[in-house]
């Protein structure tokens, strides 16, 4: 039960991925219909990289498989996502951390010219290898706890060129590794500080700038925040967003109540992320435009500025939950999917199932990727990561323990 999990590119994969392959002697956790779908004795089935079969292995008829991987009994999971990143950027903000140890709140250490502004200075100075070089060991680190798919967000250029070279550098991590990546523009993190007297200047400009990323990005955010953007300049750049037909998420309500989630969901957005401070109308809202809330608990957890989002209004609402890293240099230094999936349980009382669907089919759901991700059903991409571990259970349980065993991306295996 001890095999390293490898990383990498896998040099057969593009022989692999023709191949009928069939995972057998395995518990599933599939995600499909309200829970963890679990099954015993199950079998995934996967030709040409797509699942063709995940289910009861009594129910698979005429498969006739190229190869077939005995799991000893482990369990199949759908290939984990974290769904809201800000993976590439340049050097950290330790020194930040020891300021606020000693007293200082974020918000004090922004208006200070810290915070945000200091990551971008770094991020500016830094070349798109040297942004690579220095997001790789983060993204290891998830890829080694059965990340398959992630979203990273810009944020930390503000112009055009370096907004622009952060994209490139986050898509070319999908060359250096196996994984799939989701690229979001947030030119809307904060105003660059060319224009500190003229955010209106600003805001036009990044509306300019969406029609010119030329694919670059799948997804415009923006954070709507006293300390960053108010909910008419949001708007402003999510119809731009709508007119250059690139959809819509935002960080919303993290640090007060701003409306954010009923903005997202005016715009039907993707997901709202953050919402500590959101209203039970607005979470109302976001399940009506099925609108996902992102919970970000490391931030919580780092952050200790805030109190929990309210997990039970989002319930009596309906609103789709999924979980992710937030992965930043300034409220959530976090590089572990797993440990999120501890922090969403102990801090903010998730249910098991709540935890791993929010890593799973919801985190597809809040990427647009739901018809391709997210759970092990015939006719989805095959990405899975396989467990030494026998309850779904344990997967939230531990902390700093690692029990991937396998990661299998497009069906073969990374
Ligand atoms: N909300 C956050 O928590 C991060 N960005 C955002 O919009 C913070 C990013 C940072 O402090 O560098
Ligand atoms: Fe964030």
């Amino acid at each position: 039960m001890d095999k390293p999990a490898r990383l990498g590119l896998s040099l057969d994969m593009f022989a692999a991925n023709a191949k009928r392959r069939l995972w057998c002697n395995a518990q599933l956790a599939t995600m499909s219909g309200h829970g963890l779908g679990r099954v015993q004795d199950g079998v995934v089935a996967c030709t040409g990289g797509r699942i063709v079969y995940a289910g009861a292995s009594h129910g698979l008829a005429n498969f006739n498989a190229e190869e077939r991987i005995d799991c000893g009994g482990r369990l199949i999971t759908p290939g984990l996502i974290d769904c809201h990143t800000h993976l590439v950027y340049a050097g950290n903000r330790a020194q930040e951390f020891e300021l606020r140890l000693k007293g200082a709140s974020y918000e004090e250490i922004a208006r200070a010219g810290g915070g945000i502004a200091a990551t971008v200075e770094a991020t500016r100075s830094a070349s798109e290898d040297e942004l690579i070089a220095q997001a790789l060991p983060r993204l290891d680190a998830l890829l080694a706890e059965g990340v398959t798919t992630i979203e990273i967000k810009s944020g930390y250029g503000l112009s055009f060129a370096e907004e622009t070279k952060m994209l490139r550098a986050a898509r070319r991590l999908m060359q250096q590794r196996d994984v799939r990546v989701r690229t979001s523009f947030l030119g809307a993190h904060m105003v660059a500080p060319e224009f500190t007297s003229d955010r209106a200047g600003y805001v036009a400009e990044l509306c300019a700038m969406l029609p010119r990323l030329e694919g670059l990005a799948d997804a415009v955010d923006g954070f709507c925040e006293t300390i960053a953007f108010t909910p008419q300049e949001i708007a402003m750049v999510f119809c731009a967003a709508a007119s250059a037909g690139l959809p819509v998420r935002l960080h919303a309500d993290q640090l007060s109540d701003g409306g954010g989630a009923a903005l997202a969901a005016r715009f039907r957005a993707l997901s709202a992320d953050h919402l500590e401070f959101a209203s039970e109308a607005g979470l109302e809202a976001m399940a009506r435009s099925g609108t996902v809330a992102v919970l970000l608990p490391g931030a919580y957890y780092f952050l200790r500025e805030t109190h929990p989002p309210c997990i039970a209004a989002m319930r009596r609402a309906g609103t789709p939950i999924a979980i992710a890293s937030d992965s930043n240099p300034g409220t959530s230094p976090l590089t572990s999917l797993l440990l999120t999936l501890n922090m969403g349980a102990t801090l903010f009382r998730l249910q098991v199932e709540e935890c791993l669907r929010g890593v799973t089919c919801e985190a597809a759901r809040a990427l647009g990727l739901a018809a391709e991700l997210g759970t092990l059903e015939a006719g989805k991409i095959c990405d899975l990561a396989i467990w030494n571990v026998r309850e779904p259970a344990e997967l939230v349980y531990r902390m700093g323990f690692n029990p991937l065993y396998q990661r299998i991306r497009d069906g073969h295996d990374c």
